[in-house]
Order: structure tokens, then C-alpha cells, then sequence
């Protein structure tokens, strides 16, 4: 009971100098003196050997409530002092506002989303909404139902990524997407299909295996080869001037009769031509092909083309950027180069 009666003395002590203790350096040297190999607590576990049964359990057993006890106190104390410790220096160590942040970088929008967003804005100041559907697409929404023949060059395996033991494939243009559309809903549609497209390319400057495009189409009683020639004449106008002259030539695309390629005065030389590199003095460039929905096109999607016209057409996201910015390499876009892409 003695032994019992000095561990309360003992802890009394312990405590009177924690409370005086205000410093780091001083805590650590009272739980070495407490805790350590050679500390307190380790002689009085030495004494213990010594007591009778009876006394050594008693002992024993205050031994390590004081202990424990003694543990969290010095614990307790170490994180007031660290505490204390820190707001001192915060206070004592004002920083340097004068000092230059670290450096931080804004994204910025990617050339083909800017040349993308803007073509969808102008189509949907005209009434076009904007649908999307799937890169893997079935040979029939991809070709069958567009009037392509199963000879046709570019259902070829070189021409076109097709997905093996499968009947499908990657779409070549977004036209599957306007498939879907008329299969589904009837006239009057009028919308734009954005989307990546795949073709099995040679890549080089003018080429790649993967781009972009908008494919348009409009399906209404009455609609004429003039609708579609008033719809592109004001997208051209829109996108690159007032002063830009819009030329129909006639071409052939097996989805659309009449077919035609749209071409812009050239917005570098003004159609002044001589040796423009550009134009390649010719005055015009190219800028899309564009036609009226084939009547198989219809048959195939179950719309009457006897009641319904309809006009679509195909615009290269690419190769519209590359004209606005003057870009002569496709490769740039995908390339993902900093420097080029900050500069839009
Ligand atoms: C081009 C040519 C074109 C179409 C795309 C189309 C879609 C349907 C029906 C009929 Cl669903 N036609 N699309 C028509 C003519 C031309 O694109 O050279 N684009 C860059």
C-alpha cells in the first residue's frame, strides 16, 4: 500500500512539471525521463519483481492506470505546444504577398469544336436541330439505304474499316445517323448530324483515317433544289463574309439527284486569282457537295417520295477549319501540340 501511496506522489510531480513545461524540447526530455529505458516507469516495473503475490498484482495494476494516464497527459500536451508553436510562426512570419503565384494554364477550345459550334449555330438560327447517333453502324444505314450499290469502290475493304465477323462497321459519313432519323419520325425533319467518321486512309496533310462532319437534311411536301441553294448561300455567307459568292456545279453522289459541289469565291485573293495558292487561280473553293435526297433513299427509310422532297448535304469540319485559320497540315489538329492549339 506504501508502494501505492509514492506512485500517487509520483504522479502528482509528473504532473506539476508538464503544467510548468513550455517548450518541445523540455516535453520530450520529461517522457524520456518518464518513459524511457531507464525512466521511472521502468524501475518501478523492476521493483515489482520484489512484492509479494498479492502486493505485485495491486501494484501492478495502479502501476499501469498512472501510466496510461500519465501517457495522454504528456500526449495532450506535445499537440498544444505544436500548436501553439505554429501560430507563432504564422503570425511571426508574415508571407510575401509581393511575391509572383505559380504559374496555372487555361484550356482553351480545340480549333474543330470552335469551327464545329459555329456551323450548328448558324444551321439552328434556321430551324436545323442537331442529332447524334452511333460511330458503329450496320452495312444497310451506312450503304444499303443509301442508294450505294454493293460494288460500289467505297464499300471496298480498303476504303472502309469493317468490324470482322460482324456486319458492321465504322461509319464513313454521319448520312446513318439522318437514316435512323427518317426511319423513325416523318416529315417535315430538318436537322444536322455532327459526328467522327472513319475511312481507311493514307494520312497526310489533306487526309486522315479519322474526322469530322456535318451532314444536313431537310424532308418537307414542296421542297426544291431552290430551298437548298437559299440554305447554303446563307450558311456560306454566315460563316466567311457578306462579300462571299456562293457556285452551284453539278455533281454526282449516288444519295441525292441532282448532286452537286458547292464552291466559295476565294476568301484569300478575292477572286482576283493570279497565282493565289489557295484557289490555285481558279478564283473558287471548294466547300461542300450537296444534292436532293434520292428517291431510293426514301423508299429505303419507308417515305413516300411522291408526296415528300428533300435536300441534303455534306460538310467537311477539317477542311473548313483549315480555310478559316489557314492551316495547310490536318495532322496539327490531332496532334495535340500546345503551342498550336493555344493559339485559337
Ligand atoms: C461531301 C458530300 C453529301 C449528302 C452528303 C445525304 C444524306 C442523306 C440522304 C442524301 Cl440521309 N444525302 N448526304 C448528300 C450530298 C452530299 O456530302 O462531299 N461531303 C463532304
Amino acid at each position: 500500500m506504501e508502494k501505492i501511496y509514492r506512485l500517487n506522489d509520483l504522479e502528482k510531480k509528473i504532473i506539476e512539471t508538464l503544467e510548468k513545461t513550455n517548450d518541445l524540447t523540455a516535453l520530450e526530455e520529461l517522457r524520456k525521463e518518464t518513459f524511457g529505458k531507464k525512466g521511472i516507469f521502468n524501475q518501478a516495473l523492476e521493483d515489482l519483481k520484489n512484492l509479494a503475490p498479492l502486493e505485485k498484482q495491486q501494484f501492478g495494476k495502479a502501476l499501469n492506470l498512472t501510466k496510461e494516464k500519465i501517457d495522454l497527459l504528456i500526449k495532450e500536451k506535445t499537440l498544444k505546444l505544436e500548436e501553439t508553436k505554429l501560430e507563432q510562426t504564422l503570425t511571426q512570419k508574415k508571407p510575401d504577398w509581393t511575391l509572383p503565384s505559380l504559374p496555372f494554364y487555361l484550356g482553351k477550345t480545340h480549333p474543330l469544336t470552335l469551327v464545329l459550334d459555329e456551323v450548328l449555330k448558324i444551321f439552328s438560327e434556321i430551324g436545323f436541330s442537331s442529332v447524334h447517333g452511333p460511330e458503329i453502324e450496320t452495312d444497310e444505314n451506312n450503304f444499303g439505304a443509301l442508294n450505294i450499290p454493293e460494288e460500289h469502290p467505297a464499300r471496298d475493304m480498303h476504303d472502309t474499316f469493317y468490324i470482322a465477323g460482324e456486319n458492321l462497321l465504322l461509319r464513313t459519313h454521319t448520312s446513318p445517323v439522318q437514316i435512323r432519323v427518317m426511319k423513325k419520325q416523318s416529315p417535315p425533319i430538318r436537322i444536322v448530324a455532327p459526328g467522327r467518321v472513319f475511312r481507311h486512309e493514307a494520312i497526310d496533310a489533306t487526309h486522315s483515317a479519322v474526322f469530322h462532319q456535318v451532314e444536313g437534311l431537310a424532308v418537307d411536301e414542296n421542297i426544291s433544289f431552290a430551298d437548298l441553294k437559299g440554305t447554303l448561300e446563307f450558311f456560306n455567307k454566315k460563316l466567311f463574309g457578306k462579300e462571299i459568292k456562293s457556285r452551284f456545279r453539278p455533281s454526282y453522289f449516288p444519295f441525292v439527284e441532282p448532286g452537286a459541289e458547292i464552291d466559295i469565291s476565294c476568301t484569300i485573293c478575292k477572286s482576283q486569282k493570279s497565282n493565289c495558292p489557295v484557289c490555285k487561280g481558279t478564283g473558287w473553293i471548294e466547300m461542300l457537295g450537296a444534292g436532293m435526297v434520292h428517291p431510293n433513299v426514301f423508299k429505303a427509310v419507308n417515305i413516300d417520295p411522291n408526296q415528300y422532297t428533300g435536300f441534303a448535304f455534306g460538310i467537311g469540319i477539317e477542311r473548313i477549319a483549315m480555310l478559316k485559320y489557314g492551316i495547310s497540315d490536318m495532322r496539327l489538329f490531332y496532334e495535340n501540340h500546345i503551342a498550336f492549339l493555344s493559339q485559337f
